[in-house]
């Protein structure tokens, strides 16, 4: 072959692997979806959510084995019969070692074979194990964030979307987990999130595998905090949680959903529905490292550092959500991420990731030793 043909050849291969390493860095980091809402008033309300924290936490301590679990569970129950006396409900009964437990689904919608579910843990923490003064370490967590403000939300979503039930084209599961919170030593030997595994081992209890679709997960965990800041938690579908921020940031809560989120990893009720293979996100707030809310698992999780404003952005950005993938009106122009794909694992991420970067360093060592090759030569030909 003559140097010129072999030359361009060189450069096409060159060319080609960074072009490679363009395709898998664009993919690796587009994640800005654009989306025009559906045009409509929402109608959730921030008060009425701040209510129903209130109303559990006057309940007391709503701790697995405790009457006042049970009650809570009965508290549910009445709210939404009080929606439609013919509220369809089903109670989950499960052992946690010899405790009774109980998750509770709401369904509205049957006729539809494809299904959102809409879920957040009731159940509060035995035991205050974060709190700064060792004393109270062995004091109950009154959960007015953890555990109350994400089955408020839900029950204001139920009196909403219910109202708009015959303008929507999905079924929809408002569900309601026990025994989230009591791993680290919350109960001695228990482990996080009893009740939504046990919920998913039976699953196929709870709807036709065969002929219905479990279309996408969303938890809302800790979502009624002051100074809400959510997390781009690592665990959720990346599509789904993208386009939820991207809903409430359109809805102007921008301060809620950041443009740069603190990234992590939660273990959390949508664990179970993502083993499944169904689409799920966990909105939760930053408790963690250097936390915008600082009273997770201390006795100060009480109604003074609940906002009406945070249950208000978080039931509002899910009501958005329903519209805009479900409202029947053809007229509006869909631009969701529906349907939202399982994200890849992350040994297969590593290996995109690995061979961009082969191909990418490939391309450059390519062109650099042809550079150097034709500088050689051009010198040799001038001597
Ligand atoms: C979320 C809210 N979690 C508990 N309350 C899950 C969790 C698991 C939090 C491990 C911290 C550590
Ligand atoms: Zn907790």
């Amino acid at each position: 072959m003559c140097i010129n043909k072999k030359y361009n050849i060189l450069i096409l291969v060159a060319f080609a692997c960074i072009a490679i390493f363009s395709i898998v860095f664009l993919f690796l980091t587009s994640n800005n979806l654009s989306i025009q809402n559906y045009n409509t008033e929402l109608e959730f309300n921030g008060d009425n959510a701040y209510n129903y924290v209130q109303d559990q936490l006057d309940i007391g301590f709503r701790i697995p084995g405790t009457e006042e679990r049970k009650e809570s569970a009965q508290y549910f129950i009445s709210k939404f019969l009080e929606i439609d006396s013919n509220f369809t409900y089903i109670i989950h009964n499960f052992t946690v070692y010899t405790t009774e437990c109980q998750n509770i689904l709401f369904k509205a919608n049957e006729e539809y074979d494809n299904v959102i579910i809409l879920g957040a843990h009731y159940d509060s923490r035995a035991k205050a194990t974060r709190d700064p003064i060792s004393e109270n370490r062995s004091k109950p967590v009154p959960g007015a964030n953890d555990g109350a403000s994400g089955a408020a939300v839900l029950i204001e979503l139920a009196r909403v979307l219910y109202g708009q039930k015959d303008n929507l084209s999905s079924e929809i599961w408002f569900l309601f987990f026990d025994a989230e919170d009591q791993g680290g030593n919350g109960i001695l030997g228990w482990d996080w999130i009893e009740g939504s595994e046990q919920f998913v081992n039976d699953l196929d209890d709870f709807y036709d595998s065969a002929t219905e679709n479990i279309e996408s997960m969303i938890l809302l965990d800790m979502v009624g905090g002051t100074n809400l800041q959510f997390i781009n938690e690592q665990y959720s579908t990346s599509s789904l949680l993208e386009e939820l921020f991207a809903i409430g940031r359109n809805l102007g809560y921008t301060n809620e959903f950041p443009s740069n989120p603190v990234s992590r990893s939660i273990i959390d009720d949508h664990i179970g529905f993502l083993d499944l293979g169904i689409p799920s996100a966990d909105l939760i707030i930053n408790f963690w490292d250097n936390p915008s809310w600082p009273y997770h698992h201390t006795t100060e999780d009480d109604i003074s550092h609940i906002s009406n404003y945070s249950l208000e952005v978080t039931g509002r950005t899910i009501e958005q959500f329903v519209y805009n993938n479900y409202i029947t009106d053809t007229n509006y122009n869909y631009q969701g991420n529906r349907p939202w794909d399982v994200d890849m694992s992350i040994p297969d991420m590593q290996i995109i990731i690995l061979l961009g970067l082969i191909f990418g360093f490939a391309g450059v060592a390519i062109i650099i030793t042809l550079s150097i090759k034709k500088f050689v030569k051009k010198k040799e030909v001038n001597v």
